[in-house]
């Protein structure tokens, strides 16, 4: 069927989705589903991997009558560079964003951070105690300085491994040394793949794909889990917060201003100030009855996790949130902002207003954010979304009313914490559920939304079968914003969908099934608690015995495939919904999905079905359980009564 013959009900799965996109159509305005149809069919050189343009002899592209390219690289070279590449960008885009609220760290630590803070002195001490930095009679300043220093030097190590590597178990790290996958500082790393891709330089795809997984390490145990750690510390560490999501959140009689992007300082600022009364008394003095701040992609997520703020959205419904007519201003940072939202904007009120220097959009208006005044920044924006109140026009209106209640704000310590209680705060119980069989493993889903599949509707499937199959859901970024719009992340709506084992233990424990543990950012976390499992015993003695999976069902961006790379470098099994562009090198293919199994425990999995990914992800739960020997257990406890009776115990 041709594409521009699919409804919006084949191209997205919430009715509020579907609903605006109609809209769009009514309003003559173009969204991402009909540039897509409009690329046509891709093309096969880019999705296989064999293009390449990193000279100016080329671009050459590899086909059977011209197997090399004119500098005589071969389809293992040209597709094992084009993915280091790739996850260059991922590392570097999740790694800048920690760099910048390094730097901000150290500035409040040196008493320059303006309306910013220590908001979390507890997360402090405990990145502290981790790196072993001294705390007795020393002042949070101080100790925020010396952390901020030993961040900086993650990123500028020339010859040192991250020292975030040592948080990892040991065994794991045995594993790093041994493959020569443990990275230098972050910044070197990006560098040094970005000389060996150039032309003429690193040949050999072995060595390439070493490389990837090295970057990505200096990610998912360097930059991603820095962003996190000093992200508590400046805003807090997340604890479980209700919300809503979906298009619903907007409100009819409110100023709608919409955060979307990565970055949380600012967001962090506006969620201060719309509650602030002289801006609402501004925003009832232009007639509406306050400010109604709602976060799309992951800057959602960030103050969704810490304030509660409503989710408008996932990645494919930035276009759509502008489309209700109802949005007065949306205000976009870093990654994951369509360049078309000026465009849609036109055809409304609506001011897109970009905040960062590095992230600029013709169309947007550029409102550098300013760090020494954050909070005054924040409330003349929120003036500024106000102003633009009555210019709304209601017969563009048009504001869906689906919205599903949510539970989120998983951060691993809230996790231990729920499963402990204050006192003896542990994972042990989490732990003894996976060796008793009443949790069968944990599977973290991530990633984004894709226009080349339905979306929402692979992410959505396998939730529902994998909670009904107990195994525990562990989610980030837009996938968790899927599951939100579902009402899957609420204990009362999840518990009824949970298979019979899996819902006695978030019962007792007082846990959801699925727990929203963050932005994309944030699946460092996730390595954290695969981590705090591996320690708390029992369950062998490294990541790669976990029976834990990853899954990426929609994913789009650079950053998925680093993300990809460091869970599977990290021992964790990943299932891909959508392949890699790798398909144009068969040995780039295999040293991927077969030999990474012998270098790190773990490989990819392509499994475009959400069906197929179910079963093969409950595959290789079994299997690990069945090599740390934990499925003897079950067998045990699966005894009624009546067994019992039978062999006489
Ligand atoms: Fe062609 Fe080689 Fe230049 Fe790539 S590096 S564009 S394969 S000549
Ligand atoms: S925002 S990277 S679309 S998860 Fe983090 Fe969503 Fe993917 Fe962006």
């Amino acid at each position: 069927m041709a594409r521009e013959h699919l409804k919006p009900a084949d191209r997205v799965s919430d009715e509020a989705s579907c609903e605006v996109i109609a809209k769009a159509l009514h309003d003559g305005v173009e969204t991402c589903f009909d540039r897509f149809d409009a690329q046509g069919i891709q093309c096969k050189f880019g999705t296989s991997g064999v293009c390449c343009k990193n000279c100016h002899m080329g671009p050459c592209r590899i086909a059977a009558k011209s197997p090399r390219g004119i500098c005589g690289a071969d389809a293992d070279t040209i597709v094992a560079r084009n993915f280091l590449r790739e996850v260059v960008g991922g590392c570097a885009a999740h790694s800048d964003h920690a760099r910048h609220l390094v730097l901000r760290l150290k500035a409040v630590a040196e008493g320059k951070g303006g309306d910013y803070r220590i908001n979390d002195p507890k997360a402090l001490h405990r990145a502290a105690a981790q790196y072993a930095i001294p705390t007795v009679d020393r002042s949070d300043a101080a100790i925020a300085l010396d952390l901020a220093h030993l961040c900086i030097g993650e990123f500028t190590s020339q010859e040192e491994p991250l020292k975030t590597l040592s948080l990892a178990p040991r065994k794991r790290q045995a594993v790093w040394a041994e493959t020569g996958v443990a990275p230098l500082g972050i910044d070197r790393m990006c560098v040094e793949s970005m000389h060996r891709t150039h032309m003429g330089v690193d040949h050999d795809y072995r060595n390439l794909l070493l490389q990837a997984f090295r970057t990505s390490l200096a990610d998912g145990w360097g930059g991603a889990r820095l962003a996190s750690m000093v992200g508590d510390i400046l805003f807090g560490t997340p604890t479980p917060v209700r919300s809503r999501a979906n298009l619903g959140v907007l409100e009819a009689k409110r100023v709608n201003v919409i955060v979307h992007g990565h970055e949380p300082a600012l967001s962090e600022m506006l969620a201060i100030a719309c509650n602030d009364p002289e801006v609402v008394a501004y925003a009832q003095a232009a007639g509406a009855e306050g400010v109604n701040l709602a976060g799309l992609c992951c800057t959602a997520n960030e103050i969704l996790m810490r304030h509660g703020i409503p989710v408008a959205g996932n990645f494919h419904q930035q276009e759509l949130a502008i489309i209700t007519g109802a949005v007065e201003m949306m205000v976009v940072d870093v990654q994951c902002v369509m360049p078309s939202l000026p465009q849609v904007a036109a055809a409304y009120h609506t001011e897109i207003v970009s905040t960062a220097d590095i992230a600029k959009t013709i169309g947007a208006t550029h409102l550098r954010f300013d760090d020494d005044h954050a909070l005054s920044s924040a409330k003349s924006l929120l003036k500024r979304a106000i102003d633009r109140y009555a210019r709304r026009d209601p017969a563009k209106v048009a504001i869906p009313s689906q919205q599903q209640p949510l539970v989120a704000g998983f951060s691993v310590e809230a996790i231990r914490y729920m499963l402990g209680g204050r006192f003896r705060a542990s994972f042990r119980p989490l732990n003894d559920a996976i060796i008793q069989g009443r949790i069968r493993g944990v599977c973290g889903i991530v990633g984004c939304n894709n226009p080349k599949t339905k979306a929402d509707s692979y992410i959505n499937h396998v939730v529902r079968e994998l909670i009904a199959r107990n195994v525990l859901v562990l989610q980030t970024g837009c996938a968790a914003q899927a599951s939100a719009k579902t009402g899957a992340l609420t204990p009362e709506t999840a518990l009824t969908a949970a298979g019979a084992s899996l819902r006695e233990v978030c019962e007792t424990v007082g846990i959801p099934p699925i727990l929203h543990m963050g932005s994309c950012v944030d699946n460092g976390r996730i390595l954290e608690a695969a981590t705090e499992i591996v320690l708390e015993g029992g369950l062998g003695d490294d990541l790669a015995q976990l029976p834990a999976v990853g899954l990426a069902p929609e994913w789009m961006s650079e950053k998925a495939v680093t993300i990809a790379c460091y869970f599977v470098a990290s021992g964790c099994d990943v299932v891909l919904g959508l392949p890699f562009h790798t398909s144009g090198s068969d040995k780039v293919q295999e040293f991927l999905h077969e030999e990474t199994q012998k270098l790190f425990g773990a490989a990819f999995y392509d499994v475009p079905e959400p069906g197929p990914a179910v079963e093969k992800i409950m595959e290789l739960i079994e299997q690990k359980r069945d090599r740390l020997g934990i499925n003897r257990a079950l067998e045990r406890k699966l005894l009624d009564m009546k067994d019992r009776r039978e062999i006489n115990v």
